[in-house]
């Protein structure tokens, strides 16, 4: 395939690289999602599991204040080595306390020597509290558990280390708090503003409602990204791969496949095809009496390129009908102010393919290109090859019919080369047939090749159509074919395809003209053609 047109455009870089991004984007984004609803969970285990610790503290610390209460009242004395007892019986104890009036009259740390206030408002629900203890000992949080029966009260107090102890274990990443009042305990003590508020992931509350008591269990910021990349790794690196392998994939498929015909869509867009002119002489006459219109892509870096390379894609692409219309467009537009001084009628020929006879649109293309000259002025030729023939479908055998209406004559091209029949012939209505180049080529060459030249000839002129015979290089052939009877001439002997305007300073220039002179004009020819070719 031509360089030009495997240029991989932008768009070609673009949709792969879209489409190498979707599984990555797409797999990232579920396996996200996927670490988000893990974390969510995690988050929501490790509340409720905090929540149960503390009830089952807090239900043993009830327990040890409802057998209390019942001594609540009776002179400390009596009583201390029962409190005492407590602290030792249960596990999570630290203190306890008896009341009359909210008053403290007996510890189990201090006995009578105690002076303390209870205030139930300062207590969650007159029941629970959360302070800090600074003896004995070193400096620790209790929480208290109040219970009061008329004016007898108990106050437990559950040493927070144990409660720091469970919210560490409980879960080392995620970070648990309980809320009593307007107190938190994190795993590293108390405080006094919402620990949470600088853990914004997984964010989940959870209400005691046995004691109301909150609490809390969140993962700090970044969390789920990191978390993300630390559980999904291999993952995430599988579906990096298959990114940058679907990508590149892409890349090159749309590379083989999407971006010739895409560079082809560009090139039309930018008007890079334009058409090149070879006359067609008279044999009788040796006057340009008309020209065959080839395409050549003028390409902005590759320069001018020849139709073998592109028009197969254009075909498979179906940017051949658009092409022609825009070859048809320029070439009525270079000519027509020159129209009157062609040959009258001038013959001009477009070279149309298999698609061009699927629908009805050449029809209108060929009304455009007519109307741009007077009437009568150009005899408008469609070569179809006979290297593909053309099935005779109703729409294809139609449009023939409208063109014939129009004048538009049909050339049947590389004749010799295909199978077609005569009733083929006849059923698509071919005015002209252009002898393929190779059997002109034999003009010259052993006797069997001329032989096969003959046979051709033979039957092309036996058909009673106008004959053009094409590749003319030679004098020789030139004078062989015009003593067997071809109305037409087409080759290098004659001039090489060229762009308009050299095309019509050739043909005004009289001069140049009557170099290649028609071959009955020329004396020194001994040229005879066999007889069975003879006209
Ligand atoms: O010079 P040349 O290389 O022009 O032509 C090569 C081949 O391309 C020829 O077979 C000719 O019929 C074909 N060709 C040239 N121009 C066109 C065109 O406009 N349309 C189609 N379908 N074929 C073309
Ligand atoms: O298939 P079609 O007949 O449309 O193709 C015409 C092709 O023949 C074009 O590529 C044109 O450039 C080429 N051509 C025209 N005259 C000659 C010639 O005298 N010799 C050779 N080799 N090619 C020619
Ligand atoms: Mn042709």
């Amino acid at each position: 395939m031509n360089r030009a047109i495997r240029y991989s455009s932008k768009k070609v870089i673009l949709i792969a690289l879209a489409i190498g991004l979707l599984p990555i984007m797409l797999g990232t984004l579920l396996v996200y999602l996927k670490t988000s609803s893990d974390l969510s969970r995690t988050s929501d285990n490790a509340a409720h599991e905090a929540s149960r610790q503390i009830t089952v503290m807090l239900n043993e610390a009830e327990a040890a204040a409802n057998e209390l209460i019942n001594i609540a009242g009776v002179p400390c004395s009596e009583v201390a080595k029962e409190l005492r007892e407590a602290v030792a019986t249960y596990r999570f104890l630290r203190a306890t306390n008896l009341a009359m009036d909210n008053q403290v009259y007996c510890s189990s740390l201090y006995g009578t020597d105690v002076n303390l206030t209870v205030n139930p408002q300062n207590y969650l629900r007159g029941r629970l509290r959360l302070v800090d203890q600074a003896s004995p000992g070193p400096k620790t949080s209790v929480l208290i558990l109040r219970v009061q029966h008329g004016t007898k009260s108990v106050l437990v107090g559950i040493d927070g280390r144990h409660i720091q102890d469970a919210l560490h274990l409980i879960n080392k990443h995620s970070n648990l708090s309980l809320q009593v009042g307007n107190t938190w305990m994190t795993q590293y003590g108390i405080t006094h503003t919402p620990p949470y508020k600088d853990f914004p992931t997984a964010p989940k509350t959870l209400l005691s409602n046995e004691y109301g008591f909150t609490v809390y269990a969140a993962y700090p910021a970044g969390t789920l990204v990191k978390h993300t990349f630390d559980t999904y790794s291999v993952l995430l690196g599988l579906l990096l791969a298959l990114g940058i392998f679907t990508g590149l994939l892409t890349y090159w498929m749309l590379g083989r496949v999407l971006a010739p015909s895409m560079e082809l869509q560009r090139a039309l867009s930018a008007d890079e095809f334009i058409p090149f002119l070879q006359p067609v002489i008279s044999s009788t006459s040796g006057k340009w009496v008309g020209c065959e219109v080839l395409i050549r892509w003028n390409h902005p870096h590759e320069g001018i390129i020849a139709p073998n390379s592109f028009i197969p894609l254009a075909e498979r692409s179906n940017l051949i009908i658009a092409m022609t219309r825009r070859l048809m467009h320029k070439t009525a537009q270079q000519l027509a102010p020159y129209a009157s001084r062609l040959e009258q009628p001038f013959h001009v020929g477009f070279n149309v393919s298999a698609k061009h006879f699927e629908n009805f649109d050449l029809v209108d293309d060929c009304i455009l290109f007519l109307r741009a000259f007077k009437p009568g002025a150009i005899i408008m030729v469609l070569e179809m090859t006979e290297r593909e023939l053309i099935k005779p479908t109703p729409t294809a055998l139609q449009l023939i019919e409208r063109l014939h209406d129009l004048g538009v004559k049909i050339a049947l091209d590389d004749f010799g080369t295909g199978h077609s029949s005569l009733s083929y012939l006849q059923r698509f209505k071919v005015d002209f047939i252009k002898i393929d180049q190779s059997f002109i080529s034999m003009i010259g060459a052993d006797a069997l090749s001329v032989h096969i030249l003959d046979s051709i000839l033979d039957l092309a002129l036996k058909l009673d159509l106008q004959v053009l015979a094409e590749g003319i290089e030679t004098e020789e052939q030139r004078d062989y074919l015009g003593a067997c009877g071809v109305d037409f001439m087409q080759g290098y002997f004659y001039a090489k395809p060229m762009p308009i305007d050299d095309f019509l300073s050739t043909l005004l220039d009289k001069t140049s003209l009557s170099k290649k002179t028609a071959w009955v004009d020329n004396p020194g020819s001994t040229a005879t053609c066999p007889a069975s070719a003879q006209p």
